[in-house]
């Protein structure tokens, strides 16, 4: 599970998001479009061990932004602006993870 679940930015303002992996297994973070979590977890699902090589970050513009699946002890910053105010989801979308390991960035 990521250990903040609800984040507030500003919609239209930079937002620095920095990722940290302290556990043994391989995630990643997935800002997706509102309401497009699921989506995107079943589409990484799809994946199979194809997702390895391409981090389980499916196709398409579901996806707004994303970190590398960063193994244990490997954190990655991203910067991006949220364009409309809006509840963005995060997920892991290592297959099984995003049931519980998401959140939401709520852009005001
Ligand atoms: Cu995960």
């Amino acid at each position: 599970m990521y250990d903040v679940k609800e984040l507030t930015v500003k919609a239209g303002k930079k937002i620095k998001l920095t990722f940290a992996n302290t556990d043994v297994m391989p995630h990643n973070l997935l800002v997706t479009k509102p309401g497009k979590a699921d989506a995107v977890m079943n589409a990484a699902i799809v994946m199979g061990a194809a997702g390895f090589e391409k981090g389980f970050i499916p196709a398409g513009d579901d996806v707004l932004h994303h970190t590398k699946l960063l193994d244990m002890n490997k954190e990655e910053t991203l910067e991006f602006t949220l364009p409309a105010a809006g509840d963005y989801p995060f997920v892991c979308s290592f297959p099984g993870h995003g049931i519980i390991m998401r959140g939401v960035l709520r852009a005001k």
